[in-house]
């Protein structure tokens, strides 16, 4: 039978969480990421320890069938790679950012400046696109450092929290690119390989669906039990129990996380009691 072929991360921000989707899925590995590959035990997946800058190469070339990465390494490489779904982890932006003494006046403040950057293709483009005709400077890593010893007059680099740009004097000036972790495939896979992909896929979307929603339980009157069901009406419809006290029932459903307050404000106006939430762990309808 043949494996799906999966390019992770070896080392850095995405490898955990990558390897932390897969645990999700209930598929385990004999191995951790000392290794260069890994098989799993009860899943028709391998998968296969690279740099993140490989990734979207390896795929391209059917080394690996998917890959998890950066949607601004995706974007930045330009290779021709399906993205399949956002993962939900490793949020960034990639922005411009500039000495914070100098007076920012809009984009065009990038005319005939020189900035440092690690993506020279995604701001090449912007620039294009916003009409300014800037100088970039191609540098591997440390890039918010190019300012200060006067390799650039700004930069365009990573940011999530913002302090590094802090710490080296800088200010975000413009967002150039939202990104976060994806899920890449190779446009060609044999039907066998997209098969084991939508398992793949079904279970994590069975978890996705987990964490978004929350189970309740709730106790309410008996006469309540239609206006309760209109507040929660469950995957089909909530179950209901009855209470030894006749007169009362016990409500069991899900409610999404986004609305999940207004959700419990609702309840007890109606006259819910001892309502209960709990996380879910896996959800499949
Ligand atoms: O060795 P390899 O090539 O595999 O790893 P790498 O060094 O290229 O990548 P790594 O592990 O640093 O990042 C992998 C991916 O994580 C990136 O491609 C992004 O998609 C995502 N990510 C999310 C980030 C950040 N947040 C981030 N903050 N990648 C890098 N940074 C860096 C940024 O470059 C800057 O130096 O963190 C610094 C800024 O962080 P703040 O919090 O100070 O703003
Ligand atoms: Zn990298």
């Amino acid at each position: 039978m043949e494996k799906l072929k999966i390019a992770i991360q070896k080392k850095g921000r995405l490898s955990e969480k990558s390897l932390e989707l897969f645990k999700d899925c209930g598929i385990k590995f004999s191995t951790g990421i000392s290794s260069l590959k890994t098989e799993s035990s009860n899943f028709p997946v391998e998968l296969l320890f690279l740099r993140d800058d490989d990734i979207p190469q390896y795929v391209e070339k059917s080394v690996a069938d998917i890959g998890i990465l950066g949607e601004n390494e995706v974007l930045e490489k330009n290779k021709n790679v399906k993205s399949i779904r956002k993962l939900g982890f490793a949020s960034c932006r990639l922005s411009l950012a500039i000495p914070k003494e100098e007076e920012y006046t809009g984009i065009t403040y990038f005319n005939n400046k020189k900035v440092a950057t690690s993506y020279p293709h995604i701001l090449e483009e912007y620039f294009k696109n916003n009409n300014i005709n800037a100088e970039l400077e191609e540098i591997g890593g440390s890039v918010e450092i190019a300012p200060s010893i006067g390799l650039a007059d700004g930069i365009c680099d990573l940011v999530s929290s913002g302090s590094t740009l802090l710490t080296n004097g800088l200010k975000e000036v413009e967002v150039v690119l939202k990104s976060q972790a994806v899920m890449i495939a190779n446009p060609n896979l044999s039907e066998e390989k997209q098969e084991i992909l939508e398992k793949l896929i079904f279970r994590l979307e069975a978890k996705k669906k987990s964490n978004e929603h929350k189970y309740i339980i709730l106790n309410a009157p008996n006469d309540k039990l239609e206006d309760i069901i209109k507040v929660i009406p469950g995957m089909r419809s909530p179950s209901v129990f009855p209470l030894a006290d006749g007169k009362w029932s016990s409500f069991h459903s899900v409610v999404k996380e986004d609305t999940f307050w207004e959700v419990i404000d609702e309840l007890k106006e109606k006259g819910a009691e001892g309502i209960l939430v709990l996380p879910i762990e896996k959800m499949i309808y």
